[in-house]
């Protein structure tokens, strides 16, 4: 399908801002297809890539890459060409990005979290979350200790696992870990929250947009803004800001049938 196809669509809605993380290209759970059914319905001025975009662990050990994988690429830098800023947030899965902070690439800029000022004002942090892997599994000890040993634990966790990146080992990930601990998942999940939702306080924000644990959700259970843009593997979620500063998790799959079946969709089941 042709970029004009899309152009001409009364269907297309465009935001102030699109997050999406978690898209793992280079790997076969990837739902390439998906996502570029998403991309020609939606437009938007600011586009974050809030990281594990190009799952470069898994990479690394089988090279994996369909045509459909390069398309997503194409199609995300030909939004920027056409005028969107786009921001890219590396994730433990694209570190390999991380040498790349504060610079630019084919109009991509880089860099490790970034300050989302909304419609109505509002500052809301911008991180994957990997950053915060060691603080949820130690969140006890960490709380005990303090705010120092909080903040030098943020830095092991990356250097921790920058070592085992050249010892060949795979990322320790969280979410993988709770999975196999189904039955404290739900509490995993809980303290992740917990964690950005303080770090976001500590930097003096009104809230956090992360991914990293595939599980698209927004709330202020922890008295700030929570948001996290879910995936591309099960989820096939994304975030998006209005024109007004409201938010909106947009479930792809849940839409996708609505939104090219019906001339003015109103797709706002989960707005907050
Ligand atoms: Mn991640």
């Amino acid at each position: 399908m042709s970029e004009k196809d899309a152009a001409g669509d009364g269907n297309v809605r465009r935001f102030r801002a699109l997050f999406l993380s978690d898209i793992h290209l280079g790997t076969r759970g990837c739902q390439a297809e998906l996502l570029l059914d998403f991309l020609r319905y939606h437009e938007a001025d600011k586009i974050y890539l809030v990281g594990d975009i190009i799952d470069g662990w898994r990479l690394r050990k089988t090279w994996y890459w369909p045509q459909t994988h390069n398309d997503v690429v194409q199609k995300i830098l030909r939004k920027g060409r056409k005028g969107a800023s786009i921001i890219y947030l590396p994730g433990n899965h694209d570190e390999f990005l991380r040498d790349y902070l504060g610079t630019h690439f084919g109009g991509v800029e880089v860099a490790d979290s970034a300050i989302h000022e909304t419609a109505d004002g509002k500052r809301l942090l911008v991180i994957h979350g990997d950053q915060f892997d060691v603080v949820v599994r130690h969140a006890k000890w960490l709380a005990f200790l303090g705010d120092w040993a909080y903040v030098t634990a943020l830095s092991l966790n990356t250097w921790v696992n920058i070592v085992r990146r050249k010892l060949g080992l795979t990322y320790w990930s969280l979410s993988a870990w709770a999975k196999l601990k189904v039955k404290n998942a739900v509490s995993f999940i809980g303290q992740f929250e917990q964690a950005l939702a303080s770090e976001a306080k500590r930097r003096g924000a009104d809230g956090i947009i992360c991914g990293h644990i595939h599980h698209p959700v927004m709330h202020d259970t922890h008295g700030t803004r929570y948001i996290n843009t879910g995936d591309w593997v099960e989820s096939c979620s994304a975030v998006a800001e209005l024109q007004d500063g409201t938010f909106e998790l947009i479930h792809w799959t849940r839409l996708r049938h609505q939104t090219a079946a019906t001339p003015a969709p109103n797709p706002r089941a989960e707005a907050a």
